[in-house]
């Protein structure tokens, strides 16, 4: 039996860490595997698609990180390999902190004021001020809930959207496709931590941004799916929206000649939001490879049909 890593993500970090929790498992690394029928479990982010037909004994196939978008793509996925995903404290206390570092950079014009200190200007900017801001979270799992409580702590006032009804303290969560408008006209920024599903592929377009208020700030740290990119820069030229902060593209890396890069209301970061630390989440790797093993349940098996 063995864990087989496929990965375009540098798979060392990994290895290192399988192999000092637990040396005597045998962990390979795709394409370098010696028996690929021996190998039940895999271990993989953004695998090629039908790799999974060369491994006929495959029962798991873990993500590397909080997203399952990758390995749901995949058309030829065996019917009955279980599909994992990370949680991870660590991982969520990252996104909050980052997602807080860009609500503040876009109330003090932080990116502005680099612009303006290029060309050696002197203006002071009016700023935003936290009470006078509302910030709306879409998609309140693990992180989206992390966010918004780190968001309540620095005195925000947060509203959520999820899929279905939660009761969350501090933070009222609107429900359902019935709820989204209210939810909408009440963010002034909007923060997209969605899993990327049929369903909320391309949400962020030209209509729900619309249904924002005027002058509002996007920030996607969900997926670059789930955003129309066209879309976007009409509401920036229009002015209905301010500015963006993106994390994530439909085609990461980000394409050279793409818009986003020169775009003075645009600030773009390389998909670092939050990094899964293979030593923080090797032992939840583990202990579900010892799950598998004894044939008990697994921990955050991802709904298949739901997409997360
Ligand atoms: C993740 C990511 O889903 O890195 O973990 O985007």
């Amino acid at each position: 039996m063995s864990i087989v890593i496929i990965s375009d993500r540098e798979p060392k970090a990994w290895t290192a860490a399988l192999a000092e929790s637990n040396p005597e498992i045998k962990v390979e690394v795709y394409l370098e595997v010696e028996n690929k029928e021996e190998v039940e479990y895999a271990l993989v982010w953004n695998h090629p698609e039908g790799v999974f037909e060369e491994f006929p004994n495959i029962k798991v196939i873990a993500s590397m990180g909080a997203g399952v978008d990758h390995i749901l793509r995949d058309p030829k996925l065996p019917k009955n390999a279980k599909i994992t995903r990370i949680v991870d404290e660590q991982l969520a206390k990252d996104m909050a902190e980052f997602v807080l570092a860009l609500v503040m950079n876009k109330l003090r014009n932080l990116n502005l004021h680099k612009q303006l200190e290029q060309q050696k200007e002197w203006k002071p900017k009016s700023y935003q001020r936290i009470p006078e801001t509302k910030i709306g979270i879409m998609g309140m799992g693990e992180l989206g809930t992390t966010v918004g409580k780190k968001l309540v702590d620095n005195n925000f006032e947060v509203i959520g959207w999820a899929g279905s009804k939660k009761e969350l303290q501090d933070i009222k969560v609107y429900a359902g496709r019935e709820e989204l408008d209210e939810f909408l006209s009440k963010s002034d920024i909007l923060v997209c931590l969605l899993p990327l599903t049929p369903q909320t592929e391309n949400i962020l377009n030209k209509e729900l941004f619309q249904k924002l208020p005027k002058g509002a700030y996007l920030i996607n740290v969900a997926r670059g799916k789930h955003l129309v990119e066209e879309d976007l820069l009409e509401m920036l030229d229009s002015e209905q929206l301010t500015g963006a902060a993106l994390d994530v593209f439909r085609t990461e890396p980000l394409p050279q000649e793409h818009p986003f890069w020169k775009h003075e209301k645009v600030q773009v970061t390389p998909h670092i939001a939050s990094v899964t630390k293979p030593s923080s989440v090797v032992s939840q790797v583990l202990e579900n490879y010892r799950h598998m093993k004894n044939d008990e349940p697994l921990k955050n098996v991802v709904d298949k049909e739901k997409g997360y």
